[in-house]
């Protein structure tokens, strides 16, 4: 691979430049939790511009990845630049694309203004999150306006990358029965636009019946999540779809959530981060330091033996 024979600093001036494979390399390594990335984020901290970050949630199959592909479509009518991170929490790390959110969105793949990418990430709880924030900050860098995240299911970490979005739209279909299994993953309190997909399919009048009935029960919040009927596959409802997202952005500027969320998720990441440093710096000091291994093993005390590293500093 050509990329990994640059050294950081070419990246940089690369990744200014404009080329896309140095922001692929950049997300590579953000991906795989190479702390060398830290260094090209701090060259390019100037160029920061912070992009609309929406997150398209809902089951497998559910047409999220035919969403996305119409929601492209309209972005480049408006001239948007626009990258699409297709997150899968259930691969270790993916190296690139997922073949099928490939073809869905291949009509976009020769457009230099949209960059579409798939992300795993290796490890404990929090990685991919971690990685999906430094990815974007990356993306706002290079110059997107907006990114667009994809993740599969409702498990933890789903809701964590979910929580990364500033609009999280939940994605329902008419035959799957999700709605209740949806309510249950606790989906119901990210998500602040509902789409129900595949309106060409019998049974989604009755969806949307059944979801408008629950969120009538939910707690009343400042937001009420807009329920939309869409036909992905023939990119009926699309642009309905972008208002309701563009109207709950507005609500976040102008009750000033936005602010709140930002200094939320700035916080909450420093927290992560320092796990992931404190981590690496353990495992480091066990596998370099044998007499404290050993001593570790006899005794059984892993709070004491962290706190033994931690308190020696670096
Ligand atoms: N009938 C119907 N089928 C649709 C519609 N939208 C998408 N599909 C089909 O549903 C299937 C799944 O679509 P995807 O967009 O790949 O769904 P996804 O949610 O991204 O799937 P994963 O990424 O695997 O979770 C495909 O065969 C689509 O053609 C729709 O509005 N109506
Ligand atoms: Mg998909």
């Amino acid at each position: 691979m050509v990329g990994s024979e640059l050294n950081e600093g070419d990246l940089a001036d690369r990744f200014r430049a404009g080329d896309v494979r140095a922001l692929a390399r950049a997300i590579s390594l953000v991906e795989r939790r190479d702390p060398s990335v830290r260094e090209l984020e701090q060259s390019v901290r100037a160029q920061r511009r912070a992009p609309g970050v929406v997150g398209f949630t809902g089951a497998p199959g559910t047409g999220k990845s035919t969403l996305v592909d119409g929601v492209v479509a309209l972005l480049r009518k408006h001239e948007s630049s626009v990258a699409v991170l297709a997150t899968d929490p259930n691969s270790p790390f993916t190296g690139g694309a997922i073949l099928g959110d490939r073809i869905r969105m291949q009509r976009h793949a020769l457009d230099p203004k949209v960059f579409i990418r798939s992300m795993g990430a290796r490890g404990h709880l929090g990685g991919l999150s971690l990685a999906t924030r430094e990815a974007i900050r990356l993306l706002g860098a290079f110059g997107f306006d907006e990114v667009i995240l994809e993740t599969v299911g409702v498990g933890q970490s789903e809701l964590e990358v979910a929580a990364v979005a500033d609009t999280t739209v939940v994605v329902l279909t008419p035959n799957l029965g999700d709605g209740v299994q949806m309510i249950k993953a606790g989906i119901l309190e990210i998500a602040d636009v509902f789409v129900v997909n595949k309106a060409d399919l019998e049974g989604h009048v009755r969806v949307v019946a059944e979801l408008r009935s629950m969120l009538s029960l939910a707690p009343k919040g400042q937001w009420k999540p807009p329920i939309l009927a869409t036909i992905a596959a023939k990119q009926e409802g699309i642009e309905e779809l972008w208002a309701a997202v563009l109207s709950h952005r507005q609500h976040l500027e102008s009750s000033g959530r936005a602010r709140e969320l930002a200094a939320q998720r700035l916080k909450d990441e420093t927290a992560e981060a320092a796990a992931e440093i404190a981590r690496d710096r353990v495992r480091r000091s066990l596998s370099e330091d044998p007499a404290l291994a050993e001593r570790l093993l006899a005794e059984g005390t892993p709070y004491q033996t962290a706190e033994e590293i931690l308190d020696r500093g670096r």
